[in-house]
């Protein structure tokens, strides 16, 4: 996935969440959009004005799957506010983070702004958990004067901000656990102008002997592995290259964590639930396991996973 600028081939898939209420409500910054003539006509002008920049999330098939923009940019006051939104059919593929960290580096990076605004209606939990889920700060005061009276009209908003220097890529990485699993730093060794050397050690960096290495590869974007448990395997896993999202469930907490920094490790060494998300096609997920391969050592259904902790709870 990547963003790329609007086409006119964008208006019907535009109009998909223009016409889903439940998805569009409360998107004031589009509020003109009402018919494909007014999707072709933001398409067209898209590019215009110096304060705003929109740009599609297209999947690596070049589809667009939903739309990120940075509106009332103002260079002065090193400002901009944000949205984002997408199809039905992108919704928890990482479309939307995607999108949004993408945008947000344009901001900080190319247009070197200080800040991001945005709001979204109190009521609107799913966007509200999205965005709190992927580590972004509501905000209680602080919110410019001219960007609150821009929204006067509405009602109940709740704020978010992120600053220039925020570790919005990585926020998530700051809890330590997924569902009770230990996210660990991996130690890495950077080399001037050539990359840089990661290296985890048996029994030191990871309190188990490695039996056996596997990784995972080729896999389309969008597509999910996993679903299954294991009794005892003990693995570490890590994505070197690309971007996955990793869906752990431990029977209580169902968290996610994307990973994308060969310098991150995720250590599961209790009986946890977990789905894999491919978030960008050819993205390698590498593991290091303290058994050899063992069938018997698999839950493969969720019922009899929730069974199996219940007894050993
Ligand atoms: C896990 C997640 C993260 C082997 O023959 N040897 C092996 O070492 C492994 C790992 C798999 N296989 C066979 C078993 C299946 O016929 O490869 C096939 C695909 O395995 P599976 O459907 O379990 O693949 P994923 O991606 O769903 O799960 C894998 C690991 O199996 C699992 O332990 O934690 O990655």
């Amino acid at each position: 996935m990547r963003l790329r600028e609007l086409r006119m081939e964008d208006a019907p898939f535009m109009m998909e969440w223009v016409l889903d209420a439940d998805l569009s409500s409360g998107l004031h910054l589009y509020d003109t959009l009402k018919t494909i003539q007014d999707a072709e006509s933001f398409i067209r002008s898209s590019n215009d004005s110096p304060h705003e920049k929109h740009f599609a999330i297209a999947s690596d098939e070049d589809e667009y799957m939903g739309m990120v923009s940075l509106r009332n940019i103002d260079m002065d006051d090193g400002v901009a506010e944000f949205s984002v939104v997408v199809r039905r059919n992108a919704l928890s593929k990482g479309y939307a983070l995607h999108g949004m960290t993408e945008a947000l580096d344009y901001a900080f990076h190319s247009l070197n702004l200080n800040t991001v605004y945005w709001c979204v209606s109190a009521d609107n939990t799913r966007a509200i958990r999205f965005f709190v889920k992927h580590g972004f700060n509501t905000l209680d005061e602080d919110v410019p004067v001219n960007i609150l009276n821009r929204h006067s009209k509405e009602n109940d908003l709740v704020w978010f901000a992120v600053l220039k220097g925020d570790d919005y890529r990585n926020a998530t990485l700051s809890r330590g656990t997924v569902a009770g699993n230990r996210i660990i730093s991996i130690k890495t060794v950077p080399t001037i102008e050539a990359g840089e050397l990661s290296f985890f050690e048996a029994n030191q960096d990871i309190d188990f002997e490695i039996k056996r290495v596997y990784y995972i590869s080729k896999v389309p974007e969008g597509r999910r592995r996993g679903f299954h448990a294991h009794k005892k395997l003990k693995q570490l896993l890590f994505c070197p290259y690309g971007e996955i999202q990793l869906i752990l469930d431990n029977g209580s907490i169902r968290e996610e964590i994307t990973l994308n920094d060969p310098s991150i490790g995720i250590v599961i060494d209790i009986p946890t639930w977990r789905e894999m998300l491919w978030l960008k096609k050819d993205s390698v997920l590498c593991v290091a396991a303290s058994e050899y391969y063992d069938e018997d050592d698999y839950i493969r259904d969720y019922g009899e996973y929730k069974r199996f902790i219940s007894k050993t709870d």
